[in-house]
């Protein structure tokens, strides 16, 4: 008698396959959608060369802070691979700390495909900007830019022409933007971390002392954007 009709793939090599991060356990992450929810990438740690080890510790020190502070929305680290050092960083920290997982996890995907690929609604995304708030130039800045269409860019240069370092801006996406129709993002935050790359503008050249001090104030402002949408 054949028993095995089970059609799941065990296969853990499909760095593809979005989802919540929970490397071979159980699936624990609720899917419920119409939860307020921010989906945000790592800020700083892959184009602009933060420190992954410095910027884990910030992540789940900001979390904990503004994660009570946010009525019953959810906050969801989302990053592309399911070998995210910064994924798995964060996790074990954050399961060191009295943080609810119903309202922080991490997720696999990418942020521009929540929805239609990872059943994940996010109606609030955060970007890794760039100081000009210019699309293009790789990462998740330009990945966010293409979904959403020349609405962001126009919808961005109302909101302001510029972002200093730790701080951030909310721009309401317009519904005729992909990402709104297809993705169910009502609003993406622009959040501008410190630089530690020579090759990008203002440097911080290794200064992790201003650059922990920005990171945080990155991420403060981030989730206080958040809680004013939601709360
Ligand atoms: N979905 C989810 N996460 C992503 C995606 C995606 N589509 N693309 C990248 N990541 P980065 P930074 C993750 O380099 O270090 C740009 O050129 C990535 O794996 O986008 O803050 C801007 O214009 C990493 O974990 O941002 C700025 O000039 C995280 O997103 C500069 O890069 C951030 O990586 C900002 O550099």
């Amino acid at each position: 008698k054949v028993t095995s009709d089970k059609t799941d793939k065990t296969d853990k090599t499909d760095e593809t396959t979005p989802g919540p991060s929970n490397d071979g356990e159980e699936e624990k992450v609720p899917f419920e959608n119409g939860i307020p929810t921010l989906g945000f990438p790592s800020i700083s740690t892959a184009d602009f060369q933060f420190n992954i080890e410095k910027a884990s510790e910030i992540i789940v020190e900001k979390v904990e802070e503004f994660v009570n502070k946010i009525g019953n929305g959810r906050l969801v680290l989302v990053d592309l691979s399911h070998g995210s050092k910064i994924l798995s960083l964060v996790k074990s920290k954050a399961a060191k700390k009295n943080i609810d997982p119903k309202k922080f996890f991490t997720f696999v995907g990418d942020i521009t495909k929540l929805q239609s690929q990872g059943r994940l609604n996010c109606n609030v995304i955060a970007n890794a900007a760039n100081w000009r708030l210019k699309p293009g130039g790789g990462g998740v800045n330009a990945a966010i830019f293409d979904a959403a269409g020349p609405d962001l860019d126009t919808a961005t240069k109302k909101q302001a022409g510029s972002l200093s370092p730790g701080t951030s801006i909310t721009v309401p996406l317009p519904s005729t933007s992909p990402l709104f129709s297809k993705e169910g993002v009502t609003h993406v935050i622009h959040v501008l971390g410190p630089n530690m790359n020579p090759k990008r503008p203002n440097c911080l050249k290794d200064d992790y002392q201003k650059g922990c001090k920005v990171l945080r104030d990155a991420y403060t402002s981030l989730f206080e954007n958040f809680a004013s949408i939601v709360t």
